[in-house]
């Protein structure tokens, strides 16, 4: 298979890719958005393409209670590991009933392997961190994380273990700045909120942003980081706000401006980017006109800059296009995105879910018409001023 697709492992570096097939198999509940076996579907195709011979590939375990416990408080570790799916009251008199921990309602529901599902998403990422750190990885792959929303004692937006948080604190062992990057279509909060006050991690989150219409709320352009001057973590949070329907060309353009400017002022030693593929079009829960190739674009830009890098998931909620992202980001980080057919390989399993036979499918393929486009030229320029002026309060 290898041989006959031509791919071989990139030269002078290593790319390492990080699951746990058990994870996919976990159900959040029927109509629920997030699927678990977009993971499997996602693989599939990296597989069917023969990329697997030009990576490294662990099977990972689970993390540890310990391993969680760097960024988690107990008192939700010990909830999380013993509630049960039936504990949440489901009688219609109780619509609201008071959450623990955020847990149980529509968005982070209870259902089985709860606790195992997260501490596998935790398991991979780590892994992830561990071969950047021992420098055997240069980008090391873990789509089964990327759960940016959780925070330290609650479950928020389908994340319930901050994967990502668990794995810069990982980094931050062996690299003295860290930066995080988030193109998923929500705000990256848990995240953010996690660094706020140290200046050795700067995030950096692209989002749809409308404080009352759309989830988190947070992420104005100017929430920056502790407003106070002592705070080392001041300046340190970027937020890109976004309107409906930005395009390849225009979130390129902005992305390319902003991380490279973010990078030459912090000069960060790895970077953790979040993948999240609900920015896509025809995402059901995103409000994007990306495509492949712009979300692809920004792992090609990232790449170039020759930092050590973790690869997340995330978001995205159309599992065929989830697949087509996340499959050519993995033929981006081994460099053979030019050798791939853009015609999926005939024996893909699960070829019919994917509706075209293609992997970069056209806006009027996915929406039959592209929504409106919202962002105006100048409120792009109003971004990458404000995103300037802030750079240069941070110390490099
Ligand atoms: O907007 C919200 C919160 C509500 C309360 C709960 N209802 C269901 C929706 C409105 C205010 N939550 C968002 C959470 C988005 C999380 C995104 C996660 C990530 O991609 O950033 C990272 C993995 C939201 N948007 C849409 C839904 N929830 C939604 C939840 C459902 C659903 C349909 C939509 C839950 C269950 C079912 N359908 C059956
Ligand atoms: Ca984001
Ligand atoms: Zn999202």
């Amino acid at each position: 298979l290898a041989e006959s697709s031509g791919i071989t492992r990139p030269k002078g570096y290593n790319v390492s890719f990080h699951c746990n097939p058990e994870m996919e198999k976990h159900h959040f509940g029927m109509t629920h958005p997030m699927k678990p076996w977009r993971l499997t579907l996602s693989k599939s195709l990296i597989y069917s393409y023969g990329m697997s011979f030009a990576m490294d590939n662990y099977l990972t375990r689970a993390a540890t209670y310990e391993e969680l416990a760097s960024f988690h408080s107990t008192d939700y570790l010990d909830f999380l590991g013993t509630v049960l799916p039936e504990a949440v009251p489901r009688d219609l008199e109780n619509q609201n009933p008071d959450l623990k921990f955020n847990l149980g309602g529509s968005d982070c529901p209870l259902f089985d392997g709860l606790y195992d599902y997260c501490s596998m998403s935790a398991g991979s990422a780590l892994d992830a961190a561990r071969k950047i750190c021992s420098q055997q990885s240069d980008i090391a792959i873990a789509w089964g994380g990327g759960l940016h929303h959780a925070k330290k004692a609650e479950a928020s937006g389908f994340c319930y273990i901050n994967d990502i948080v668990i794995a810069i604190l990982e980094l931050l062992r062996f690299y003295p700045r860290v930066l995080y990057i988030d193109i998923d279509v929500h705000h990256g909060d848990g995240v953010e909120e996690a660094f706020f006050s140290t200046d050795r991690v700067m995030t950096v989150s692209f989002h749809k942003y409308d404080p009352n219409n759309f989830f988190p709320g947070t992420g104005a352009l100017d929430d920056n980081g502790p407003k106070s001057e002592h705070n080392p973590g001041a300046h340190h949070a970027v937020n890109v706000p976004l309107q409906d329907g930005i395009t390849d060309e225009q979130y390129d353009s902005l992305f390319n401006n902003i991380v490279g400017r973010i990078v030459e002022k912090f000069r960060p030693g790895a970077i953790a980017l979040q993948c999240g593929a609900d920015s896509l079009a025809g995402d059901r829960l995103g409000r994007f006109n990306l495509q492949v190739q712009g979300h692809g674009a920004c792992v090609e830009f990232c790449k170039r800059m020759n930092i050590p890098m973790i690869l997340f998931g995330g978001g995205g909620y159309t599992p065929r296009n989830v697949a087509r992202a996340w499959t050519y980001e993995t033929s981006i980080a081994i460099n053979c995105q030019d050798k791939i057919s853009p015609i999926l390989p005939e024996h893909a399993p699960w070829r019919e879910h994917f509706r075209q036979d293609t992997l970069f499918p056209t806006i009027e393929q996915i929406l039959g018409e592209a929504r409106a486009n919202k962002n105006t030229a100048k409120k792009m320029q109003d971004i990458v001023n404000h995103v300037t002026e802030q750079l240069r309060f941070v110390e490099s």
